[in-house]
């Protein structure tokens, strides 16, 4: 493995366990998994220049979705991803930090995608607030927060804070919605359903594919009856019925973050977004130069 994979590797695990998601319970129980996703990272970093040192992960058997790249865009780096979607025909994005370990802004914003910077519309308080995932729903912006175990409303023309919730989890990480709930990840299996209005929870739904119960799933699109996710430390996204949590298809996204690994940037993927006039879906990573847009096969 050439040295600055190695070190690529190195960072990018020790980034990822600094910057976010440390769950001592989490660790604990799942440290098999942690172990062998991250070698998965950086095998699959590798494998972009040496394939006979590639290790196959052990991952769901579900059928791979080929996808066509159709425009590679702009990425504000200031931006540590944490959710992305498309609202009346601009890609919104929302960033996670903290004044502890994190110089990047705990925000929300709309991104240009040509010149790859995000026009900040809401700031959180970073001394308390880490910036999660972001969804719109009947003309509410609800925004989640790592580990403060609450939510925010938003206007989203006034951007004024309508109000405060409660999360069903310790922890905040992604935000989608379908038709009548909210849908939020905590870096479990579990899929969390929130009734909109009350914010009250209404039923879990465990991710789970032929190996059993699917970790860290991470930020979330709802497109066409089935919830899309990023998995932590990997360069899947999963595409998951909401019904069952099983899932149906696997996007691999390896030879997308070959860039980011090359410039050594934080190798996770974090962010889907769905454009549903042309049918495109946006895909990013946490401070990467480049988004991705891809139309699946
Ligand atoms: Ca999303």
């Amino acid at each position: 493995m050439p040295l600055y994979f190695r070190a690529n590797c190195i960072f990018g695990t020790f980034h990822a366990l600094i910057m976010k998601k440390i769950v001592l319970t989490l660790v604990i129980a799942a440290s098999t998994t942690f172990l062998v996703t991250s070698a998965v990272n950086c095998n699959g970093s590798d494998s972009s220049n040496n394939g006979d040192n590639y290790i196959a992960p052990a991952v769901s058997s579900a059928p791979t979705i080929a996808y066509t790249v159709m425009n590679v865009h702009r990425h504000d780096t200031s931006f540590f991803t944490e959710g992305l979607e498309f609202y009346k025909g601009k890609l919104w994005e929302s960033s996670g930090g903290d004044n502890d370990a994190s110089p990047f802004p705990s925000a929300v914003g709309i991104l240009d995608m040509k010149v790859g910077k995000v026009d900040v519309k809401i700031e959180l308080d970073k001394s308390k607030y880490f910036g999660e995932g972001i969804t719109f729903f009947n003309d509410k912006l609800y925004v989640l927060t790592w580990k403060s175990g609450v939510g925010f409303v938003y206007d989203p023309v006034s951007f004024k804070k309508l109000r405060e919730f409660k999360l069903p989890s310790k922890e905040g990480w992604g935000l989608t919605h379908d038709s009548t709930s909210l849908i939020m990840s905590d870096g479990t299996s579990n899929l969390y359903f929130l009734h909109p209005d009350s914010l009250h929870l209404l039923k879990i739904v465990g991710v789970k594919d032929n190996n059993g119960p699917l970790p860290n799933i991470n930020e979330l699109e709802y497109i066409d009856g089935y919830i899309y996710a990023n998995q932590w430390l990997t360069h899947y996204i999963y595409k998951i019925n909401p019904e069952s949590g099983m899932v149906v298809g696997r996007i691999d996204l390896s030879n997308l973050a070959k860039e980011a690994i090359a410039n050594r940037e934080d190798p996770n993927w974090n962010g889907i977004a769905y454009d549903p006039e042309m049918q495109r879906i946006y895909v990013a990573g946490k401070k990467w130069h480049s988004l991705y847009e891809i139309k699946l096969q």
